[in-house]
């Protein structure tokens, strides 16, 4: 019988995993059955961006946690990847830190190049996933939208790349139930413009606490308040945005903080992360961390190791995410291909708790994504997945971490070389405070702009 293999999900990671059977297929290898089962109507996970908060058009919890206006909060060029570069989809040199629909537009186009829609069942929520020690299989069981059917298969490896950051954390603060303004998760944020002229409390202060009170401002927000439970973000705010230690409680429209001070907001948005959540798997199988980088029991990140046949793909917390995933994808194929074997559970576990170690030992940034660098660079080199500079895209992530602290609000202006090509990014035409437009037709209208300008 032939091998048949389940992905979970049609983000960046579950294209990789179809993009690496496919290139070993057009390499001339075998590959195995192959099903992607999506619960939305189409591919790119985070960045096919939807209106909908809440529950979608199925009744199935929204996926989608990205608002309109967002743009990389890092430089492409460290998510570039390896087998089909920007040059290639936009076939000249754009900015460094696109808006979403210009990444989904470069996501898109390497599979629309590979072919393998066809893999994908859309409008197909994963329900339920079962092991059989017995027969050595998975049961997949799966609500088919489209024809409104529930219906189960087997397969021998599952491979669950369902994203990690749908599923809001959502605290509780005293008053909440009382607050006279909106209180909502960064999940359901979709348009800064609802903010405009209103005071803001943003509680959290990692990326979407950075990038969501940075949206409020540009658009017009009449002040921005975040507040931290560990530490503040410590960017040089603008004027109008202040940092504070933890809200302590709401009372009407005030909010008091931990260091005794109270302010009047209109809003809280709560940017207190997401939980890895997979209602569709069984305790045995089901992965269960805090967003960090290195999850326990995943061999080499990716491989369950109660159950190697179980795969996880993207759960780390991402300093570098496409790449990444193409990294780890390449390597599930080829073991699933047997082109590498798979170590005896004590090695595996072993080798797991010595990154862990490691990982406990990480103190600040550089040492983060030089740690996931080093992670990525052992997946690649035991692959065919293209080699590629990982110390030079770390030494990119150390230009964009000082471009930050220089100018919070600038540094999406700066210009990163491609480390795959080594084409220089061009300055966008427009800065990225003032570019209110963010749809990639205006992003790509610069060219055309640029020589109007200088007809002009
Ligand atoms: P996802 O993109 O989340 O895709 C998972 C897919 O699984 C979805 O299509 C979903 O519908 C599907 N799925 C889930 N459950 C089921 C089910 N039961 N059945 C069937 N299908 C299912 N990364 C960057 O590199 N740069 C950025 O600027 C950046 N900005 C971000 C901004 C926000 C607001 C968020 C939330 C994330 C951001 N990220 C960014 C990280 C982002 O998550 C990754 O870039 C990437 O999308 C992760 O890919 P993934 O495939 O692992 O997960
Ligand atoms: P992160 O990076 O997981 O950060 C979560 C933040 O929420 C972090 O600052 C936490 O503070 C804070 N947090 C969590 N729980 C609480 C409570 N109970 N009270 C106060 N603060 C809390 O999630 P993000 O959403 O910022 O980023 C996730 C992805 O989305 C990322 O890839 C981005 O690109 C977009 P802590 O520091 O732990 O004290």
């Amino acid at each position: 019988m032939t091998t048949r293999i389940a992905i979970i999900g049609a983000g960046p990671s579950g294209l990789a995993q179809l993009r690496a059977f496919q290139s070993a297929k057009a390499k001339g290898a075998e590959i195995p059955e192959i099903v992607c089962f999506e619960k939305q109507q189409d591919w790119g996970g985070m960045w096919n961006y939807t209106w909908r908060t809440g529950l979608d058009e199925n009744g199935e919890p929204v996926h989608g946690s990205m608002y309109r206006y967002l743009w990389s909060n890092g430089p492409k060029e460290c998510l570039e990847f390896a087998d089909y570069t920007f040059d290639e989809h936009f076939g000249r040199p754009i900015g460094s830190y696109p808006p979403r629909e210009v990444l989904w537009d470069y996501i898109k186009g390497r599979v629309e190049k590979a072919g393998v829609r066809d893999y994908i069942r859309f409008n197909s929520a994963v329900r339920q996933v079962s092991f059989d020690e017995a027969s050595g299989l998975f049961t997949v069981s799966v609500h088919d939208y489209t024809r409104n059917e529930t219906y189960a298969e087997t397969f021998d490896y599952v491979v669950c790349a369902s994203g990690h950051f749908s599923t809001p954390n959502v605290p509780y603060f005293q008053g909440f139930e009382s607050f006279g303004g909106r209180v909502l998760h960064a999940h359901d944020f979709r348009d800064a413009l609802e903010f405009k002229g209103k005071d803001v409390l943003i509680v959290g202060s990692s990326y979407s606490a950075e990038d969501i009170g940075s949206q409020c401002y540009k658009y017009g927000a009449r002040s921005i308040t975040s507040c931290y439970r560990s530490a503040p973000m410590g960017y040089q705010w603008p004027a109008n945005w202040e940092e504070k230690p933890l809200l302590e409680r709401v009372e009407g429209h005030t909010a008091f903080f931990a260091d005794g001070s109270h302010k009047r907001i209109d809003a809280v948005i709560l940017c207190t992360g997401y939980k890895h959540h997979f209602p569709f798997l069984p305790e045995e199988l089901c992965l269960k961390t805090d967003n960090r980088l290195w999850p326990l029991n995943l061999y080499k990140g990716v491989f369950w190791e109660a159950n190697p046949k179980m795969i996880y793909l993207g759960m780390q917390d991402q300093w570098y995410s496409f790449n990444m995933f193409d990294a780890q994808a390449w390597y599930v194929r080829d073991v699933l291909l047997g082109r590498i074997a798979l170590p005896s559970a004590e090695a595996m576990h072993a080798e797991n708790l010595a990154w862990r170690a490691e990982e406990e030992t990480l103190q600040n940034a550089r040492e983060m994504f030089e740690f996931q660098g080093k992670y990525i660079q052992q997946l690649i080199d035991a692959t065919d997945y293209p080699s590629f500079d990982i110390a030079a895209v770390n030494q990119t992530f150390l230009e964009w971490k000082h471009d930050k602290y220089e100018d919070i609000m600038g540094y999406r202006n700066k210009c990163h070389r491609s480390l795959m090509t080594g084409t220089l990014a061009t300055p966008h035409h427009t800065p990225w405070l003032d570019a209110l437009d963010d749809s990639m037709a205006a992003y790509l209208a610069d060219e055309a702009e640029k020589q109007l300008k200088v007809v002009g």
